[in-house]
């Protein structure tokens, strides 16, 4: 499941692969750029079909890395939001060990395919996730509920509000799905003799 090898500081550590994952646009590429210590490889091109003012999109994936300590680190794949390249969907989904499903939630046609995207990886995988809302104008309360409603979440599974362009915010994100992680692997664990 999880792999060691060497980061960029040449510190061995234990390396968790998590995805990040939602629908076009939602903000997967600069949530990576902003946690990310070491560059980030990102496979953008130019938004081709004229139909979004946004420049770039995601065509393969984000690729980022984080320290936690002296011998964990996570492993970040973003994955692209058109669902034209939902190869990778399926790809990237391999052995993670948990996963973020970014929603802007004043983007009706996003929290739809928010809610198949949502299918997707749970079929693939059932790992730890947690839903971060961003862009949240009407307030962070709202958003989070409305996400909730939408996505037809069970109380158990934790929704952050968050700003992708900031590293604090975003910390907040994966530790977050760092705890529901590791609590996962608690529970998976033999009870002692
Ligand atoms: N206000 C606000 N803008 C954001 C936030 N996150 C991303 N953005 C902006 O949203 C736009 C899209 O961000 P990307 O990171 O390209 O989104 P993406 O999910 O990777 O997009 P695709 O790869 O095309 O699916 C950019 O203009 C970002 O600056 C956020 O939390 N708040
Ligand atoms: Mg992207």
């Amino acid at each position: 499941m999880a792999s060691s090898r060497a980061d960029s500081d040449g510190a061995s550590r234990l390396a968790m692969k998590m995805v990040v994952t939602g629908p076009f646009g939602a903000g997967k590429t600069t949530l990576i750029q902003s946690i990310s210590e070491s560059k980030v490889l990102a496979t953008e091109r130019s938004v081709s079909d004229g139909s979004t003012s946004k420049a770039k999109t995601t065509v393969a994936m984000d690729f980022g890395q984080l320290s936690i300590d002296e011998e964990l680190s996570l492993s970040l794949f973003g994955t692209p939001g058109q669902k034209r390249f939902d190869f990778m969907w399926d790809i990237l989904s391999q052995g993670m060990l948990g996963f973020i499903i970014l929603v802007d939630v004043a983007d009706e046609a996003g929290l739809l395919e928010a809610a198949d995207i949502l299918s997707f990886f749970r079929e693939r995988a059932n790992v730890p996730f947690v839903v971060a809302v961003n862009k949240c104008k009407r307030g962070k309360v709202a958003a989070m509920e409305r996400a909730r409603q939408e996505l037809d979440l069970p109380a158990h599974i934790r929704v952050v509000a968050c700003d992708a362009r900031d590293r604090d915010s975003v910390k907040g994100v994966l530790l977050e799905l760092l705890y529901a992680v590791l609590a996962d692997v608690d529970a998976s664990l033999p009870a002692p003799a």
